[in-house]
């Protein structure tokens, strides 16, 4: 299964295509975002076109499975314009005998999350920033915003495809940053 996983588009039209461009062209076979779709929140300025009735049309209808998590910014009345669950607090992935705990990132944290074992990963938005790293033998991945990238980062999202996830800038389509699960 390759699965594009996405975040913080925050109701871009420009980023949410570039996302879908990503979609279709790398093949993936589902969409996983991680929170923060439709708007831009109270202390994020405008991201470039901002449309969140336009993104709303352009993830409903896709050809693969589209699901996500809930973030801070995303509200029940979304929910019933958009064609995919997105109220969830969490999800739980299962890619071979690890735990992929998923969440947006404002109630559960790298610091601060249910126990999950060395070889698991905890996969989370929130901070518009990329993570790939190590903590007490716990992957913690970001794929960093779509829309609006913090820290000098890169508008970005994450493939992941039999154990390997792959950073892609949305802009240029190339991958910046590769992880490598050993089985
Ligand atoms: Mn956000």
């Amino acid at each position: 299964m390759k699965l594009l996983i996405a975040s913080d588009i925050h109701g871009s039209a420009y980023y949410c295509s570039l996302v879908l461009e990503r979609l279709h062209e790398e093949r993936c076979e589902g969409l996983l975002l991680l929170g923060d779709v439709l708007y831009h929140g109270p202390r994020n300025d405008l991201p470039r076109d901002y449309a969140p009735k336009e993104v709303t049309a352009m993830l409903t209808g896709l050809d693969v499975p589209v699901f996500g998590v809930r973030g801070n910014c995303d509200a029940e009345i979304d929910q019933t314009v958009l064609g995919f669950p997105i109220m969830a607090d969490y999800s739980l992935l299962l890619v071979g005998s690890r735990r992929i705990f998923v969440t947006h990132g404002h109630l559960y944290t790298p610091e601060e999350h249910p126990k999950l074992c060395p070889g698991d990963a905890f996969l989370f938005g929130h901070i518009h920033v990329p993570v790939c790293e190590e903590r007490d033998g716990v992957l913690i991945l970001n794929p960093g915003s779509a829309a609006i990238p913090k820290e000098q980062s890169r508008h970005s999202a994450l493939i992941l495809e039999n154990g390997v996830f792959r950073w892609i800038d949305l802009e240029t389509g190339e991958t910046w940053r590769t992880y490598s699960w050993e089985a």
